[in-house]
């Protein structure tokens, strides 16, 4: 099948989460607001969340279309390509367990947000410095080595298979939870030079998901976007300095 991903063109943000997941599947997929022309770029995705002809609208962009199925919700979209692609166990408990890791990623992703955007994510960072200051310092502290802590014990708990988050296989949060690691790392650098040490599971986890063939040929490739202060992981030095 091929894919249609509908995602803002100048950021990584959610979407990557998605692109990740195709990439790794060696699916064909068009990135359709980063194309231009007639049902593409922008106007293209907004359209599809306002048109009266969709009878299920996403609310937000990344959605996937597939076929008919136009599938809305990062965590969602991964839960319908992991099993078709060999990025989910095949048993329910096992596409239970990655969903509600994938879910509980989605928790912190939207924290890390709320660092640059405590107040609303209609203003610009300017309007909102000082809450956003007062917010990261809470999340560099505490929020972040919390949920850190907690994917580094699961995968602690994954006993001999302990290179992945859930079972002897990569899935879809793993490469999930390798973009979270380096965005954190762009944003956060200060803070993340101390977490390199202490969650040393999740860093080599990022480490081998980056020297996968086709990860690496996507991090290579002009298909993979920079980081940069548009998307997610922004990085304001004076944030990383609020972590202490
Ligand atoms: N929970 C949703 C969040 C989607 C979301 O916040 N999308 C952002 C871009 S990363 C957006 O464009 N939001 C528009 C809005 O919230 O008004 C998901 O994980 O997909």
């Amino acid at each position: 099948m091929k894919y249609e991903l509908y995602y803002w063109p100048t950021i990584q943000g959610r979407g990557e989460y998605v692109r990740l997941a195709l990439e790794e599947a060696g699916s064909s997929y068009r990135d359709i607001a980063r194309e231009s022309g007639r049902g593409r770029g922008v106007p293209a995705l907004l359209s599809m969340m306002r048109t009266r002809r969709v009878a299920r609208p996403p609310f937000a962009p990344p959605y996937l279309k597939a076929g008919r199925l136009i599938i809305g919700q990062t965590a969602n979209i991964l839960a319908f390509l992991g099993p078709r692609h060999g990025l989910a166990p095949r048993e329910e408990g096992g596409r239970l367990w990655v969903h509600q890791l994938q879910l509980t990623l989605s928790d912190f992703v939207g924290e890390i947000h709320d660092t640059h955007h405590p107040i609303s994510p209609d203003l610009y960072y300017r309007e909102q410095e000082k809450e956003a200051l007062r917010r990261t310092a809470e999340i560099l502290k505490r929020r972040a080595p919390k949920y850190l802590g907690y994917f580094e014990d699961v995968m602690a708990r994954n006993g001999r298979h302990a290179r992945y988050l859930v079972g002897a296989r990569l899935s879809y949060v793993d490469l999930s939870m390798f973009q979270v690691v380096a965005g954190l790392g762009f944003a956060f650098p200060r803070a993340a030079a101390k977490w390199t040490r202490r969650y040393k599971r999740l860093y080599a986890l990022h480490a081998q998901v980056q020297e996968r063939p086709r990860i690496a040929a996507y991090l290579a490739s002009p298909r993979r976007i920079a980081f940069n202060n548009d998307g997610v992981f922004r990085q304001y030095p004076e944030l990383d300095l609020a972590g202490g």
